[in-house]
């Protein structure tokens, strides 16, 4: 499952970032599927943005892990720091996914409380095994969204 946000969605007025708090994958059950995060991902969301300890802040820095930790407190953040040459690459998180059932799967993406409108028009992409996109969703600037994907695709 890969999400993608690209330059050509804009970068101007500091909207090209990839925030996100929370991905989970349903089977029809409404059984989560456990979601893995194996370091595929472009460099700057990779390496998350890191802020220097202060009060209210943690040391680590924030990557797609956050993303699938079951908190939708926590979130990555592509790096944003001085180490980020802004709007030079396009930024893109994989997480796999070990199976899909057959029928209705529910994809539920939990965008960033602080500047939403960042997410709206990136994609989500259910790829194959080979990397054949089976689906692709476009993500807005809501905060709880939901996504059905109905099998066979
Ligand atoms: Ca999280």
């Amino acid at each position: 499952m890969r999400i993608t946000r690209p330059r050509s969605l804009g970068t101007a007025g500091d909207s090209h970032h990839l925030h996100l708090s929370s991905l989970e994958v349903l089977d029809q059950t409404n059984v989560k599927l456990p979601l893995a995060y194996t370091g595929c991902a472009s460099e700057y969301v990779k390496r998350g943005h890191y802020v220097p300890p202060q009060p209210g802040f943690r040391v680590e820095p924030y990557t797609p892990a956050d993303v699938i930790d079951g908190n939708p407190q926590t979130s990555s953040q592509s790096d944003w720091s001085a180490n980020a040459v802004y709007g030079s690459q396009d930024h893109w998180m994989e997480f796999e996914v070990p199976w899909i059932t057959g029928g209705d799967t529910t994809i539920v993406v939990v965008n960033t409380q602080s500047n939403p409108t960042r997410l709206s028009g990136a994609t989500l992409a259910v790829l194959d095994f080979d990397g054949t996109a089976m689906a692709e969703f476009t993500l807005t600037a809501d905060i709880d969204q939901r996504f059905q994907l109905h099998y066979p695709y």
